[in-house]
């Protein structure tokens, strides 16, 4: 087993991790869907950066993308553990585990968060304008266990969301969209987001997430129905638990 550099680097970026012939093949399956399904358009106002894409979700992809889920649950799972040194799994919740993120250009764009997951993997399939992945990886520090939703961990990330701490303490790195390129993170340690799509061409990819056997996540409920659905969340950031 290789050594675990991503715990260290809290984020690794492949090329080729698919060729461009796989690329156009998904592509093509994510197309055909498109001409019976609609996409779910989620929308999301926020100061700064909002959440505005559409996604097709882990539900959806189970029974009507079989390549993506194998991907999931095969290739993309077994690198992940090969690069952590881990044995991490695909989530319990279906759902969330593995999306088709569709960003149409114009006004496209995902807001800065954490995922709730312990790794997430970006695969892009395609190259347009704009729409680059912004990342500051292993940026958070996370309280372990139950305190992850404590006063103090908020009060912590509230700290790090700060310009000036960012520009102080932060090593931004930025990943632009190329077919066939992964970016797997530590991602609920990786502050990321999307910049505004540009161009003519949506912006296509898939989010692969991973976490330990069995894990559940306290957010789960609020923020499947903030990313996944159109009802009007409970919570103005379900990151965090109220
Ligand atoms: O599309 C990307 O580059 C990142 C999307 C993301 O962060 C997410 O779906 O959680
Ligand atoms: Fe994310």
């Amino acid at each position: 087993m290789s050594e675990p550099i991503l715990e260290s680097t809290g984020h690794l970026l492949i090329d080729d991790f698919i060729d461009h012939e796989e690329c156009r093949t998904l592509l093509g399956q994510i197309r055909d869907y498109r001409t019976h399904s609609d996409l779910l358009e989620i929308n999301r106002p926020m100061k700064g950066r909002s959440l505005r894409y559409s996604v097709i979700d882990g539900e959806e992809i189970r029974a009507n993308l079989p390549s993506i889920w194998e991907l999931y649950r095969g290739a993309a799972k077994d690198l992940v553990n090969e690069l952590t040194g881990l044995s991490l799994e695909p989530l319990l919740n279906i759902r969330a585990g593995v999306n088709v993120n569709v960003m149409p250009p114009g006004r496209s764009e995902y807001r800065w968060h954490y995922d709730r997951t312990a790794i997430t993997a970006i695969l892009y399939l395609n190259q347009v304008e704009g729409g680059e992945t912004e990342l500051y990886p292993n940026y958070r520090i996370l309280l372990k266990g139950n305190q992850q939703h404590s006063r103090l961990q908020l009060t912590l990330d509230g700290v790090l969301r700060l310009a000036v701490v960012r520009r102080l303490f932060g090593k931004r790195k930025v990943v632009e969209p190329r077919p066939g390129r992964l970016v797997v993170m530590r991602a609920n340690r990786c502050w990321h987001s999307v910049r505004e799509v540009q161009g003519s061409e949506d912006r296509i990819n898939v989010i692969l997430a991973y976490d330990a056997p069995g894990a559940r996540f306290e957010v789960e409920d609020d923020l499947d129905s903030y990313l996944y659905t159109q009802e009007t969340p409970k919570s103005k950031d379900p990151n965090y638990a109220p």
